[in-house]
């Protein structure tokens, strides 16, 4: 508790010195609404038994790897290594458990300002035979931009980098992005709205959508605008402002995201979704957001005012947590916890709220192949109240 005190103390302080040496107050603002107006994290002991699901599971939370920074997506190769990325442009691995202390390699063009920088890492669904990696970015073209560059992963590096897909259009924030593969073997790629909302409404933009892909970036014939003049031939779905969930429920495959709604500049603050996301369909933004319908567009499968700020999304379908079998769980930064979603086929059964306020902001969350909940702590990325050893990966363990 002391040390929760102190931390914050020294917090509220180093916010106050951002605020007189930038001196601007839109920075003020800002700091206010994402960073320093957020509670103070608990904390937590790992001998510390949390429970979900009315208390039917009980769980430990284990800390896997820390002093990160803003480790931002993760990926398990077929040993049980894991790959993940951190913002600032590394790329790193835990091999048997143990974070290696030398990035597996450093993007030499990231452009790491604000909310984007690298992002997302995702394998090759035939990794074990090509040991494809893709990595997901924002590096400086014409203009801030996102690119998906593939490499091979050979001798515990990345190499031979290809580029897949450049120019998607970005920003300091709503820059995306999530690159996995789906379950036809295809490269989904969401992209934000790079900060200029009407893009997302436009037919020759790559921002505000989803893309779909061939692994090598080329155009899959079958995509829904291939054949409309004007469009990009990429795109899979429309007006999204900055979606950085995606995951396919198991069973259905039905392709699961959660997105960032308005924060007050272009919209009024909330409006986070999760939605179904389907071939050729608008998800509205920018014509409808939080509560508004319109026809020929989608509503979100759920809405969250205020804003709990969605930065990933898995379903869970391990044998550690058999009461989360088929569940959606994404993690959230301004709001602090992961939100656990039971679902039957298209339908909300009920939601709850896992680690509320213990660790602070959440980023990554995604299924071990051991079968635990691993997720990450997004407390250095600018807007957070950093305990002294974060960032952090960590993971939920069954408590018996
Ligand atoms: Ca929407």
């Amino acid at each position: 508790m002391l040390n929760n005190m102190i931390d914050g103390a020294r917090l509220m302080y180093s916010c106050r010195q951002t605020m007189n040496h930038v001196g601007q107050f839109i920075i003020l603002i800002a700091l206010s609404v994402f960073g320093c107006g957020s509670p103070v994290p608990t904390g937590i002991s790992e001998a510390e038994t949390f429970t979900a699901g009315n208390s039917q599971t009980r769980f430990r939370v284990e800390t896997v790897a820390s002093g990160l920074e803003v480790p931002w997506a993760f990926a398990w190769l077929p040993s049980g290594d894991m790959l993940f990325t951190e913002r600032p442009g590394r790329v790193r691995i835990l091999e048997q458990g143990k974070l290696r202390p030398e990035p597996v390699y450093t993007v030499p063009d990231v452009e790491p300002s604000s909310e984007s920088g690298l992002m997302d890492v995702s394998l090759h669904p035939n990794f074990a035979a090509n040991d494809f990696v893709y990595l997901a970015y924002a590096y400086r073209g014409d203009g801030k931009r996102v690119k998906i560059v593939r490499y091979k992963f050979a001798d515990g590096k990345l190499a031979e980098p290809k580029i897949v897909i450049e120019n998607i259009p970005a920003a300091p924030n709503h820059a995306g992005t999530r690159a996995r593969f789906g379950p036809d073997g295809k490269l989904y790629v969401t992209t934000g709205d790079a900060t200029d909302r009407q893009i997302a409404q436009q037919m020759n933009n790559l921002g505000g959508k989803t893309l779909r892909l061939n692994d090598d970036g080329t155009v899959p014939p079958d995509n829904p605008f291939v054949n409309q003049q004007g469009s990009r031939p990429e795109i899979w779905s429309i007006g999204h402002r900055n979606a950085q969930g995606l995951a396919w429920q198991p069973g259905s495959n039905l392709m699961f995201q959660t997105e960032h709604g308005p924060s007050g500049f272009d919209g009024p603050g909330g409006g986070d979704e999760v939605n179904i996301v389907e071939a050729g369909k608008n998800y509205g933004w920018p014509v409808v957001h939080h509560d508004q319908s319109r026809a020929g567009m989608v509503d979100p499968l759920l809405l969250y005012t205020p804003a709990c700020a969605p930065a990933s999304g898995a379903f869970y379908n391990g044998d550690k947590f058999p009461d989360f079998n088929g569940n959606f769980l994404f993690g959230c930064l301004r709001g602090t916890r992961i939100i656990r979603v039971v679902l039957n086929g298209r339908n909300v059964v009920r939601q709850e709220n896992l680690l509320e306020g213990n660790v602070g902001r959440i980023r990554e969350v995604a299924q071990g192949p051991d079968g635990f909940i691993y997720f990450s702590t997004s407390n250095r990325d600018g807007r957070g109240r950093p305990a002294p050893n974060d960032d952090r990966i960590m993971r939920l363990v069954p408590a018996n």
